[in-house]
Order: structure tokens, then C-alpha cells, then sequence
């Protein structure tokens, strides 16, 4: 069965951009992922833990074959191919992929909460999200998550870093 997951890409450490590039590739090399859609890349305040560099954040979207367990342990592997090391919590990282959706399942397990707990607080995650998943609506709210958007705080903290169809066009994989 084909599955539509979105999926949260962040980056405060080392090289952010060729990070998030190189993610998105890693994450894509599985025969059973393809990359369907992506945002805009925006540079971004940090939230939660606030000593730390600005993050570049953005969101992209898959199908897959792949059930939700399946790619979570892809999304992990890849974290650790890149490098990144759990320290801090909210802490600097040099790539975070989280899972925001998977088709419109509501899924609580140890390990995996979808659609992710924290996304509708998350300026940096929302205005991505809704860049590429305009009219969404999530299993767990009723009103359009535009609406949403509007209330939400720390929306100035969300600053576009590289547009999508921008004359500094970029291509995160080439098909
Ligand atoms: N991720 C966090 C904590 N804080 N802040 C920004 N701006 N972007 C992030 O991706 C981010 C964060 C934990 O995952
Ligand atoms: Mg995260
Ligand atoms: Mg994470």
C-alpha cells in the first residue's frame, strides 16, 4: 500500500544546507520512498532551548511503502549516517527528521506520535507544512490549520532563507 507521510527537516550545526540536502537524498535512496514535494527552506530562531544557532527548518513530502515503523527507523539511520549525536534535548543537531503525518492515521506508540505532538505550536514546522499542504487538515483538529497559523506566536521567527521556485532555485534531488 502507498503511503503519504510529511516529514520535518532541521539543522543548526555544521554545513545546515548540505545537511538537509544530503538528508533528503539518504532518506529517498530507499527504493521504497520517493520524494513527492518540498518547501521552501527557512532560517529560523531557536525554539525550546534558546542558546544555540539559528536553524534552517523545512518540510518535504513522501510516498512510501514503507508502514510507519518502517520509516521511522529510516528516518533514525539516516540522522545517525549524518552524523548527529543525542545530547542536549532541543539542543543543537546536525539534522532532525521528524515525522508529522502519515496519511491521516493517529498512531501513540513508544517510540513514534503522529501526527507529531508538538507541530501545531511550531511556527517552524507550520508555515513549512502549509507551504506544500495548503488546505490540510489533521485527525486531530476540525479547523483549517490556516486559521491555525494565524494565532500562532513566534511567526517572525520563521524568516524564508531559500525559495522554492526562487531564482536561487535549488534541487534537493535530482530525478
Ligand atoms: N527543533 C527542536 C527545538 N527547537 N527550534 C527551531 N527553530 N527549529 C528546530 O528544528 C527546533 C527548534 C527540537 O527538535
Ligand atoms: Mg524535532
Ligand atoms: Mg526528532
Amino acid at each position: 500500500m502507498e503511503n503519504t507521510a510529511f516529514i520535518a527537516l532541521g539543522s543548526n550545526m555544521g554545513n545546515r544546507y548540505d545537511n538537509m540536502v544530503s538528508a533528503i537524498k539518504k532518506l529517498t535512496s530507499h527504493s521504497k520512498i520517493k520524494l513527492v514535494n518540498y518547501s521552501s527552506i527557512y532560517e529560523t530562531d531557536p525554539v525550546g532551548y534558546e542558546d544555540q544557532d539559528l536553524f534552517l527548518n523545512m518540510v518535504i513530502e513522501i510516498t512510501t511503502e514503507l508502514n510507519a515503523n518502517e520509516l521511522l527507523d529510516r528516518c533514525l539511520t539516516t540522522e545517525f549516517e549524518l552524523g548527529r549525536k543525542r545530547e542536549i534535548k532541543w539542543g543543537p543537531r546536525t539534522i532532525d527528521l521528524d515525522i508529522l503525518t502519515f496519511n491521516q492515521e493517529n498512531i501513540e506508540t513508544e517510540k513514534l506520535m503522529v501526527p507529531h505532538p508538538r507541530m501545531l505550536e511550531r511556527a517552524f514546522v507550520m508555515i513549512p507544512f502549509l507551504e506544500i499542504n495548503h488546505d490540510s487538515r489533521l485527525p486531530i483538529k476540525d479547523k483549517p490549520l490556516e486559521a491555525w497559523l494565524n494565532e500562532l506566536p513566534d511567526k517572525e521567527g520563521v524568516r524564508i532563507w531559500k525559495r522554492k521556485n526562487g531564482e536561487d532555485e535549488f534541487v534537493p534531488i535530482e530525478s
